[in-house]
């Protein structure tokens, strides 16, 4: 209603005004001299201003936490306001409680949860990086890793070591990148990787050993880079290397080691050189070594050995450099021809080579 103002002769009640002509009279406006504030106005945060005269529409503290937005980091989260890295380590006995307040609070140190009877992580979705390392060891009923869905960087270590009850790493899917070496041993339960597909970096070596229940990699899809060596031994059901297809680039040795079901290399594809040496060691359901088509050059030995089902090696004709020594032995399904054919093809040889005990 908009009333007009006017003199107010004696004895009659006063016109209620409206000064700021917003349509509200100055009793119903919380600000009558303001004609962008009114109670059908929108309120809009953080101006300072008390726009649509509601109470209940705070213009600062959404959450009511009692930290105005400028000092809290998620002003829509009242359990969070603050951001601070902490300064030691974490384990079960500070771990309950630790993202409490905090939108953010990164580990300067490790973060260990070993022997712990825990089924999953506790929650820390505040943490986006450990500075340190990152150790879940002998964790019979660990299952769940959500609690670490907001890591995305370990600067030390990540072992992943001895926990019976974890299928797969689901909950690691933010961490792109370890500054130290990946180890994923004596999981006995692991069945794939998933939960890794961001990891794009592994600085030092890369060791993927013991697991009886790993059927393949499939999760380590965006690993472009290995510092180390990798290591690929006794991983029973293990049947391809397909999740490593994204790797270019080896600093160090390759060991494919005592995999009994491992029945092709494609997954190697990407692969050009490898620093170190390359051995290829007891796989017995391996016939070929297709995959390794794209090798031109090892840094050190090569070992073919005791592949008992390998008929085949023609996929390394493209290979010009084998630094050291060249043991093609104990492939007891290989003739020595082919074996002796490979060693022809390969333009430099840096050590000794030695062709025996094939068929
Ligand atoms: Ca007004
Ligand atoms: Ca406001
Ligand atoms: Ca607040
Ligand atoms: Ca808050």
């Amino acid at each position: 209603m908009l009333v007009l103002g006017g003199a107010v002769a004696c004895g009659q009640e006063p016109e209620v005004l409206d000064a700021d002509g917003d349509g509200f009279v100055a009793t119903d406006d919380c600000n009558d001299g303001d004609d962008k504030i009114h109670p059908d106005a929108e309120e809009i945060p953080y101006d300072g201003l008390n726009n649509d005269c509601d109470p209940k529409t705070p213009d600062d503290d959404l959450d009511r936490d009692g930290h105005l937005h400028l000092d809290d980091c998620d002003d829509n989260d009242p359990d969070a306001y603050r951001i601070v890295p902490w300064p030691g380590d974490v384990d079960t006995t500070n771990i309950d409680g630790f993202c409490d307040t905090f939108c953010r609070r990164d580990i300067l140190g490790d973060l260990d949860l070993i022997d712990s009877g825990l089924t999953a992580v506790p929650d820390l979705s505040c943490v986006w990086e450990v500075a340190g390392a990152l150790t879940l060891r002998s964790n019979a009923s660990l299952t769940d890793l959500s609690g670490l869905s907001g890591l995305t960087s370990v600067g030390g270590n990540v072992r992943i070591v001895a926990n019976a009850s974890l299928t797969d790493l689901s909950g690691l899917t933010g961490l792109a990148s370890i500054g130290g070496e990946l180890e994923l041993l004596e999981n006995e339960a692991l069945v794939d990787l998933s939960g890794l597909e961001q990891l794009s970096a592994v600085a030092a070596d890369l060791n993927i050993s013991h697991n009886d229940e790993l059927i393949n990699l499939s999760g380590l899809d965006n690993l472009s880079s290995v510092g180390g060596f990798v290591n690929i031994v006794e991983n029973p059901k293990l049947e391809d290397l397909l999740g490593l297809s994204g790797l270019t680039s080896l600093g160090e040795d390759l060991y494919l080691w005592f995999n009994a079901r491992l029945t092709s290399l494609s997954g190697l594809s990407g692969l050009t050189s490898i620093d170190g040496l390359l051995y290829i060691q007891q796989n017995p359901a391996l016939t070929s070594l297709d995959g390794l088509d794209g090798l031109t050059s090892i840094g050190g030995d090569l070992g073919i050995l005791e592949n008992a089902d390998l008929t085949d090696v023609t996929a390394l004709y493209g290979l010009q450099l084998v630094g050291n020594n060249l043991s093609i032995v104990g492939n007891v399904s290989l003739t020595d021809a082919a074996a002796a054919a490979l060693v022809a093809e390969i333009d430099v040889i840096g050590g000794i080579v030695e062709v025996s005990g094939n068929e």
